[in-house]
């Protein structure tokens, strides 16, 4: 019995079902056989999210996959902080969810919207969505993704290390180049233990800018290190975007970041206080509404 479909299981469950026949299913290769090379990332005009279930008949309700025919080696979480970035949005799943099933992967896509118009917290809504996701499956990887990074190349496999991996390397917007050494913008990836060894993220970083690098410091103050994929692997092209209304550049970044290291054991998972305002399992994802509060 392999996953037909998203409609069979749909009255039953949100989730896909386990393999459900006698034998044990084999486990899928170490390495899968349909990961590719390079991958050219353009964005068609008139691309419709049915377009994308279409092209994903394997994928259940809440964005949900796993392989058919062998057992997967890796759960993955994909974590998407957003709000008012649809356009954005659908173009990361229209890649995202083969680039996934390439690798063979078990995995499931959580969109973290924050509800209202107050200033965007990106690093809160990663500590949400880690939550969220860890109530609803035991994830042995999650991937903390910006809307618009689309990676270009199949090699960059959306495991995990025994580091927290800073997956993005190489942008576009950056030629091709890692901006700084301490840089953890854009993807990361980290087991549930490197999440909690560091303490999550901080939740008081509201508007642009800063909260990369505090990660990145945690990291270290959490005695880990940051790995990296090859330049030639860990490559994303950034969709173009100006900065959004409600996310100002954060112009305490600078104060806040020279106190890390006396504040991460004091902000993070441990304080983490929000509200769910609704838990949607839609087609090609698991969306989220929070109400994640304002600045104290
Ligand atoms: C850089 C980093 C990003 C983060 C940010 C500073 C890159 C590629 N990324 O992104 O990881 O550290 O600087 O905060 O360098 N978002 C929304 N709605 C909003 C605002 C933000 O959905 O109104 C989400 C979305 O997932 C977006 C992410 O937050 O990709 C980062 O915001 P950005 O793309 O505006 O910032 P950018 O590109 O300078
Ligand atoms: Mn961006």
């Amino acid at each position: 019995a392999s996953i037909t479909g998203g409609d069979v299981y749909a009255n039953l469950s949100h989730l896909p079902k386990p393999h459900s026949h006698g034998d044990a299913m084999p486990y899928c290769p170490k390495t899968s056989p349909l990961i590719g090379g390079p991958i050219h990332v353009s964005f068609p005009s008139g691309l419709t999210l049915v377009d994308v279930q279409r092209k994903n008949p394997l994928v259940v309700r809440g964005g949900r996959y796993r392989p058919p025919d062998c057992e997967a080696r890796h759960r993955t979480a994909i974590i998407i902080p957003h709000r008012h970035r649809e356009h954005h949005l659908k173009f990361l799943l229209y890649y995202m969810h083969p680039f996934l099933q390439r690798q063979q992967l078990n995995y499931g896509i959580y969109v973290i919207h924050q509800a209202g118009n107050y200033t965007f917290n990106r690093a809160k809504l990663m500590n949400v969505g880690f939550r969220e996701a860890m109530k609803e499956e035991d994830w042995d990887c999650l991937f903390f993704h910006d809307v618009d990074l689309i990676p270009e190349d199949d090699r960059n496999t959306y495991v995990c290390d025994s580091n927290p991996k800073h997956a993005a390397i190489a942008m576009d917007k950056f030629g091709y180049k890692l901006p700084y050494k301490m840089y953890f913008g854009g993807v990361s990836a980290l087991t549930p233990l490197h999440y909690l060894k560091m303490n999550g993220f901080p939740n008081n970083y509201w508007g642009w800018g800063g909260e990369d690098d505090d990660i990145g410091v945690r990291v270290s103050l959490g005695g880990m290190y940051i790995t990296r994929p090859s330049l030639k692997v860990g490559r994303y092209k950034m969709i173009k975007h100006k900065l959004d209304k409600g996310n100002d550049v954060n112009p305490k970044r600078f104060n806040m970041l020279a106190k890390t290291r006396q504040t991460w054991k004091q902000d993070g998972m441990n304080t983490v206080d929000y509200e769910v305002i609704s838990r949607r399992y839609l087609p090609l994802y698991t969306n989220i509404t929070v109400n994640i509060g304002t600045e104290a």
